[in-house]
């Protein structure tokens, strides 16, 4: 959970803030192009639907940067953004952090996981100037063995919690849950909405 580049979880920096205080601007809307995650409640419908929504996000992500040149990989999603290829990048940098946080919570008694900064991953060479088949395998693989697990899981199984010391407070696996599904879908929207301004279709 993370971020700068849109998680829920950290509050916004200050201008963000500030500018948030208008109508929905140009740049919220390219920032959250699905909007900004919000956790309810969940039952076992809503996690069926997180599920299988995390099994298609390795599918949606490939499709969004289909045919996608070397010039529009490295394109920012919008004015001050990551580029595309740090947002593939991005997906598994993130998601292999959820699932051994998962791991942990389901192995551990509420663990204290260990937070690390999206923002400056997101500038280390691999992320900024590596081969984006590499991250789309990546997160193939790595979804298909989360909901392999996923999906043998029981009510009690998503009670279970891990402490993320940045927020100061547990969090529970269907929190993490529903974060991870709204994650990919926005990660996908900011590339898909880029595509659709820039008519590259
Ligand atoms: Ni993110």
């Amino acid at each position: 959970m993370v971020p700068r580049d849109g998680h829920p979880a950290l509050p916004a920096p200050v201008a963000e803030q500030m500018n948030s205080v208008d109508a929905p601007s140009v740049d919220e809307d390219q920032r959250y192009p699905v909007g900004r995650f919000r956790f309810r409640d969940s039952d076992e419908r809503r996690r069926g639907q997180w599920i299988e929504e995390i099994a298609a996000t390795p599918a949606h992500l490939r499709a969004a940067v289909d045919r996608l040149s070397a010039t529009q990989l490295d394109t920012p999603y919008r004015s001050g953004g990551w580029t595309i290829r740090q947002v593939v990048h991005h997906l598994p940098d993130s998601h292999v952090n959820a699932y051994l946080r998962m791991k942990l919570a389901l192995t551990e008694d509420e663990p204290t996981i260990k937070p690390y900064d999206e923002a400056v991953w997101a500038e280390l060479s691999d992320s900024r100037a590596g081969p984006i088949e590499v991250s789309l395998a990546f997160l193939e693989g790595l979804h298909q063995r989360w909901v392999l697990l996923l999906r043998t899981l029981r009510g009690p199984d998503f009670d279970r919690r891990f402490i993320h010391p940045e927020h100061g407070r547990a969090i529970g696996l269907d929190e993490q849950l529903a974060t991870y599904a709204w994650h990919g879908r926005h990660h996908v929207a900011q590339i898909t909405s880029l595509r659709a301004r820039k008519g590259w279709n």
